[in-house]
């Protein structure tokens, strides 16, 4: 359905316009694919539950307790800021284009897939009606036993086939060119690695880490690893990254994980989406020990590193006898997982940092009362310098996770 059927009534006026609850059973029955989701002689049930910073979210049924549809329409704006921090509409396109990509790809690991209105930016997909978003499972200490794998073997997965490994050559830079995404891919320039370590009017953080943000920014050596960070994160074009690959963007619950909100997607570097992950890994950590959670709960979080990557490497290792050009050899495999593992750390510290100091922070840590808040986000800011700056030396998951054990613990 994607690739811009023209509709009824919904002209180029339309663009920008958002979507009201009166006219979603309209909608619905004007777009292919959908009409099914508005019986005619049904009140539809409409909830806008979007808690992101960018869209708006409905939850769409024709009986309250059956899954429907869900609708997700970007906005001329940043949501969380309103109309003084504009931005384009066009991100819907790109999360159009990756989901088609990684539907593809890996179907099991995101909601079923209805399509995309490039008219008035709506995109349309399962109603995950039994699952819940993952960072919120995870701040009321639930156990999702299977989820870290799922994100390793679909960061593995992508990585794999929308690169020169799974691609042939041009066909790899004709979708590498279709899946530019510079607004989006700005945001996180300034808002993952440049503001957290300037002074910026964005930023905020609890009070008890005033004295350590400011030595952090005040440091030449991690200004230097951030620098690089960003310059990979601008030039290295290797996959169809996800791109904003944290607890928010995985829905869990009966079994499943599945992969949402692919609006920053684009050709980027496959450790920043693993990275990204591994950050809000440590927050959770860092909540669970504040909370004193139990055992089993602290024990899964200690896993997530470790299994996603484990899941990670098997998929690739399991995916590349299939190459398509067979020139890249094994050896040259084992650089290449050691390189997007050293780079994953320093994106998990990128993404440690800005989630503490910068614009965007999460819940894990937000809504803990203080002391607890101050006292986690400093366990967090000096896991990010550590990961930063060691990076090149940590050689394992364990390495790396023992240190976030011993910082969250003190
Ligand atoms: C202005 S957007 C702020 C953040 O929300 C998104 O989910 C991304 O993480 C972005 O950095
Ligand atoms: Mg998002």
């Amino acid at each position: 359905m994607s690739g811009g059927v023209p509709l009824a009534g919904l002209t180029a006026g339309n663009h920008g316009r958002r979507l009201e609850a009166g006219e979603i059973a309209d909608y619905l029955r004007s777009r292919p694919g959908l009409a099914r989701f508005a019986p005619s002689g049904r009140e539809l049930s409409v909830r806008e539950v979007g808690d992101g910073n960018l869209n708006l979210v409905f939850v769409v049924r024709s009986e309250p307790d059956r899954p429907g549809v869900v609708l997700k329409q970007s906005l001329p704006y940043v949501r969380s800021m309103g109309e003084s921090w504009p931005l384009t509409l066009e991100r819907a396109a790109a999360e159009a284009r990756a989901f088609e990509a990684y539907t593809r790809f890996a179907p099991e690991l995101l909601p079923a897939w209805y399509g995309y209105d490039p008219d008035r930016h709506v995109l349309a997909m399962e109603d995950l009606a039994d699952l819940r978003v993952w960072r919120a499972a995870l701040n009321d200490g639930e156990v999702h036993l299977a989820a870290a794998a799922a994100i390793g073997r679909l960061v593995g997965r992508i990585a794999f086939h929308t690169s020169d490994f799974g691609t042939e050559a041009k066909a790899r830079k004709a979708l590498l060119a279709g899946s530019v995404n510079p607004e989006l891919c700005e945001i996180t320039e300034d808002l993952v690695f440049t503001e957290p370590l300037v002074d910026h009017e964005h930023n905020h953080w609890p009070p008890g880490v005033t004295g350590l943000v400011r030595e952090l920014q005040r440091d030449p050596r991690l200004r230097t690893e951030f620098a690089e960070l960003k310059h990979r994160f601008m030039t290295h074009g290797e996959a169809l990254i996800h791109g904003d690959l944290h607890t928010g963007s995985v829905m869990v619950g009966g079994g499943r994980a599945v992969v949402i909100d692919l609006e920053f997607s684009f050709y980027g570097p496959v450790g920043f989406d693993l990275g990204m992950f591994w950050a809000n890994a440590v927050f959770a950590a860092a909540r669970a020990e504040r909370l004193g959670r139990d055992a089993v709960f602290r024990g899964h979080v200690d896993r997530i590193l470790a299994e996603s990557w484990a899941a990670f490497v098997t998929e690739l290792r399991g995916l590349w006898p299939t190459r398509v050009d067979r020139f890249f050899d094994d050896t040259f495999l084992e650089r290449y997982l050691a390189a997007t593992w050293t780079d994953a750390l320093g994106y998990a510290a990128a993404e440690a940092i800005r989630r503490t100091v910068g614009y965007a922070h999460i819940s894990d840590l937000d809504s803990l009362p203080e002391p607890a808040r101050s006292s986690a986000a400093e366990a967090v800011l000096r896991v990010a310098r550590w990961l930063a700056l060691e990076r090149r030396g940590i050689d394992s998951p364990g390495a790396a996770w023992s240190v976030v054990r011993e910082e969250v613990e003190r």
